[in-house]
């Protein structure tokens, strides 16, 4: 382990957005499921100027703060958990999710949200967190957060299908408003 944080942020950063958002950038595709190879990766972050080394590469992926990228079981192709903009299929099985979830956001959109549901925005799909604390602190990013509170069990019988990433981020396509709760 040998990167400062501050490498650490940036190369999650560069990763997250190339991962997620605009591999075309790189001259990058993503495959089956988001993944790319790491080779390619590698390959097309140092044509970019942006060189990576595999030992840096693992160490982002084992110490990130959200635990965002994952290497496949060969440990050959990587992609990210989750946060897409772009449409990928990222082959989640749907799974029950737990009775309560929550969803983190900023004051001002708190009165939207409550008349209209949440909605994945510019994402790929509507983000919930499976408790208070982490839900906080994503509402943080944008000023004052506030939660809403999930009845997912409520969803889940109405049939409304649920994911979850391999970092733990619970996944849906949207929240009507009968089912949240500001707390
Ligand atoms: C809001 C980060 C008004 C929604 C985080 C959110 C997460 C509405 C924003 C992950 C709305 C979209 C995702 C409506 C939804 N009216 N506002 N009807 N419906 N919104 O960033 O959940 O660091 O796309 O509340 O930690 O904030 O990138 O979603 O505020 O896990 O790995 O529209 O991104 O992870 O914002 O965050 P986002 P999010 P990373």
């Amino acid at each position: 382990m040998v990167m400062d944080n501050a490498r650490l942020v940036r190369v999650s950063k560069y990763l997250s957005k190339h991962l997620r958002h605009q591999p075309e950038r790189l001259g990058l595709r993503l495959g089956p499921g988001g993944w790319v190879k790491v080779g390619e990766l590698l390959a097309a972050c140092r044509a970019n100027n942006f060189p990576i080394s595999r030992a840096e590469l693992n160490e982002v992926i084992e110490r990130n703060d959200k635990r965002r990228f994952a290497l496949d079981e060969t440990g050959s192709r990587i992609r990210a958990s989750q946060g897409h903009s772009i449409k990928v299929d990222l082959q989640l099985r749907p799974v029950e999710p737990p009775p309560v979830l929550y969803h983190g956001t900023n004051e001002s959109s708190a009165a939207s949200i409550m008349s209209s549901g949440l909605s994945k925005m510019a994402r790929h799909h509507v983000h919930l967190s499976p408790d208070v604390e982490t839900a906080l602190r994503v509402g943080s990013r944008r000023g004052r957060p506030v939660v809403f509170r999930v009845d997912a069990a409520a969803m889940a019988e109405a049939g409304h299908q649920f994911f979850v990433s391999d970092n733990g981020v619970w996944l849906v396509d949207e929240v009507p408003p009968e089912f949240l709760e500001l707390l």
